[in-house]
């Protein structure tokens, strides 16, 4: 057919009609996947797609840069993305719906092959955004109805195509005409197309808030039911000798809210209930392991202080933490289950399918404490940090030692399987790097008075401990400086020492670390990939 016949839809109201398509495409999927257990959205599936495939270096960028705002960041992206994707499904359907309807269904696509690579998606989790590109195709061939109703063109036979006749609301035969004439209709279609489009975003909204709702799963009971485990033989109380650095803004025991969070979750992460949760231990084993959660916390409790550092933490950043964990020991557990020969690797799985790789032998170590944690600072954990079961292996970073939301343990071999950052560049097993970094003086932004400038930081060498901190200043000798109270090899220790004379002016600052064996840090700096940074904190102030 001739250009001349099939008319055009304006540039607006093509763009209200690809984004309002895309919309409802989402709002529906949301609410399908509300109904169906686990939920699956396509729009979180792609999101979680688009975190895996993010390459080397992006993720410490998207770090550092965005902090623990680096999920909303992503998400934001998707949905600018969606949004200009409706755009572009408008724009391109303006004389006929068939290249905005491909590619709604190519999104649909996107979409199905995004949920169906998460973990634990079930077969009817697919029904979501297929349901997605139904509707979407829907909306866009009824908006284009509704605005070609409006701009008064007259659908018949002839120039219109199948699909526009068979939503066209008269049926039309042979070149008879199925919407009224321009001039008689206009008030009344302009209407029409601002209803249907009113009509379309209210039920893409109200679908998609009834699937979040729906979706819902209430942990908070589980996570009172759970409430505050206790430990025969509890940590004793935090020595005031070892916390040095609190009246300067770092507390000893990080709180719950403000302990660091990392992980490749979008939201707050797996909703998942202790009546939900199982444990499976299995793999290079004599005697497979399967435990309910009742039947973990049945088992010896254990309390520990410890000290997290992630593998992204940059010298000086706020990336490492500490708290105090109870839970049972994973040591006894993996005896228990009897690890055979020829394993060498804890593979630990998420309910969300992360996955991290620990040496066994560091696991089997009497000493080192090794836990699978269930409460954080006496009270249940958090979701963010991993309700209702999260592993801890001191003397690690978190990506390879941590695994949060803990649902199977696979004792076999590093040549065999290989975790989640093991595949994106990262080593296998990292232990973590002797640090130290400053607290006090915070830096330019907040000058300190002329005079006796007492500093403080804060160390670590997990599984090892500190046996010495020393401070440079400007460019003078290493001076030893003041070790708060021991409170484990495992747990990061305080340091303060008092600079004499600090005149008016700018200065700098560096610290560096011994650990328990007396061997000192690293001033050469590294990069974080493949094993963590190593090198010098060193801090620009000013007195004044
Ligand atoms: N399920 C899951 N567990 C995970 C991760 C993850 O992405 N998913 N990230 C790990 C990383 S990189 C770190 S540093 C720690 C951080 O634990 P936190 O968020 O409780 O501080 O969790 C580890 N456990
Ligand atoms: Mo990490």
């Amino acid at each position: 057919m001739s250009e001349q016949q099939n008319p055009r839809i304006s540039v607006p109201a093509s763009i209200l009609v690809g984004v309002l398509a895309v919309g409802a495409a989402l709002g529906i999927s949301n609410l399908v996947a509300g109904l169906v257990n686990p939920p699956s959205t396509p729009f979180l599936a792609v999101g979680n797609a688009a975190i895996d495939r993010t390459p080397k270096g992006l993720r410490e960028f998207g770090i550092s840069t965005f902090g623990a705002n680096d999920k909303p960041v992503l998400l934001l992206g998707v949905g600018i993305t969606m949004v200009i994707l409706g755009v572009v499904a408008g724009l391109i359907s303006r004389r006929r719906a068939l290249p905005g309807v491909i590619l709604v269904v190519v999104l649909g696509v996107v979409g199905l092959v995004a949920v169906n690579s998460r973990p634990n998606t079930t077969t009817v989790g697919l029904v979501s955004p297929v349901v997605a590109a139904v509707a979407g195709v829907a909306a866009l061939l009824l908006l284009r109805r509704a605005t070609l109703a409006r701009s008064g063109h007259v659908l018949t036979a002839k120039n219109a195509t199948a699909t526009e006749l068979a939503a066209a609301s008269h049926p039309a035969a042979d070149g008879t005409p199925v919407d009224e004439p321009a001039g008689s209709s206009h008030g009344v279609s302009r209407r029409g197309f601002l209803g249907t489009s009113a009509g379309v975003a209210v039920v893409a909204g109200a679908a998609g808030y009834g699937g979040q709702l729906l979706g819902r799963v209430d942990i908070a009971s589980s996570q009172a039911g759970v409430g505050t485990i206790a430990a025969p033989d509890p940590l004793p109380a935090l020595k005031a000798s070892a916390d040095f650095s609190a009246d300067k803004g770092l507390p000893f025991i990080t709180s719950n809210a403000d302990f660091y969070r990392v992980d490749i979750a979008l939201g707050d992460g797996p909703a998942l209930t202790t009546q939900d949760w199982s444990l499976r231990i299995h793999g290079m084993v004599d005697k497979e392991i399967t435990l309910s959660f009742a039947e973990l916390i049945a088992r010896p409790l254990i309390e520990k202080r410890l000290t997290f550092t992630c593998i992204s933490y940059v010298i000086g950043s706020e990336l490492v933490s500490t708290a105090d964990w109870v839970g049972v020991s994973l040591t006894d557990l993996i005896k228990e289950a009897g690890p055979q020969g020829g394993a060498d690797q804890i593979f630990s799985t998420s309910s969300d399918g992360y996955t991290a790789s620990t040496p066994l032998a560091a696991v089997l170590e009497a000493d080192r404490g090794a836990m699978l944690a269930v409460n954080m600072n006496g009270e249940p954990l958090p979701q963010v940090h991993g309700f209702p079961v999260r592993m801890i292996v001191p003397g690690f970073y978190g990506y390879c030692s941590a695994t949060k939301w803990l649902v199977d343990i696979e004792v076999t071999s590093f040549a065999d399987k290989k975790a989640y950052w093991t595949t994106r560049d990262y080593a296998a097993t990292a232990p973590v790097k002797t640090g130290s970094k400053i607290v006090f003086p915070k830096g330019l932004t907040e000058p300190v008075p002329t005079g006796t400038v007492s500093a403080t930081g804060v160390a670590w060498s997990q599984p090892n401990g500190i046996s010495k901190v020393e401070v440079q200043f400007e460019n003078g000798s290493w001076m030893e400086a003041r070790l708060a109270d021991d409170e484990g090899p495992s747990t990061w220790r305080m340091w303060r020492i008092d600079l004499p004379n600090v005149s008016a002016g700018n200065h700098f600052l560096s610290c560096r670390a011994y650990d328990g064996n007396g061997q000192l840090q690293t001033d050469v700096m590294s990069p974080v990939l493949p094993d963590g940074q190593s090198g010098l904190h060193r801090i620009n102030f000013s007195a004044r």
